[in-house]
């Protein structure tokens, strides 16, 4: 069976060019609910540890270093199929290959800056949404 929560951030870049409102449109026309929402920055610590998968690959401190140099936007969306349909809303992580009407096609400045983050399984969607949210902050 496929979850109904994803999880997702606007990035820093993102956040600098002014598309948290055009973003979160397209979320909502494409059919997903907020659960729960914050702004803020991450230390360069927290962006570590929620990228940790990833910190064998070459691009681990330009990824932490990226993700805390400004604010970001932090949601749980849900929808049915919610992880599939976001990674298909949001479009490939090098925005060069993007689809044409994704999010990253869209908004993203490159590899690195690419507008979204957005969960790449169930499991995970789950893990990052504890990473950022409480109960008390879901609704
Ligand atoms: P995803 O965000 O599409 O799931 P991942 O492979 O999980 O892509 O990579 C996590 C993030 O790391 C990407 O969204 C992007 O910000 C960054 N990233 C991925 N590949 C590269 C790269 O080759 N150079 C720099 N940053 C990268
Ligand atoms: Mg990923």
């Amino acid at each position: 069976m496929t979850g109904n929560i994803t999880f997702t951030m606007i990035k820093p870049d993102g956040v600098e060019a002014n598309n948290i409102g055009p973003i979160l449109a397209m979320i909502n026309k494409a059919g997903f609910k907020i659960l729960a929402m914050k702004y803020m920055r991450l230390t360069q610590e927290q962006a570590g540890s929620f990228y940790a998968v990833h910190k064998e690959r070459p691009f681990y401190g330009e990824l932490t270093g990226y993700m805390s140099s400004g604010p970001i936007v932090a949601a749980i969306l849900t929808k049915d199929n919610a992880v599939t349909d976001y990674r298909k809303l949001i479009g490939a992580t090098d925005p060069t290959k993007a689809d044409e009407g994704t999010i990253r096609k869209l908004f993203a400045k490159s590899i690195a800056a690419n507008a979204v983050h957005g969960s790449d399984s169930d499991e995970n969607a789950i893990i990052e949404s504890n990473f950022f949210f409480s109960q008390l902050e879901r609704f």
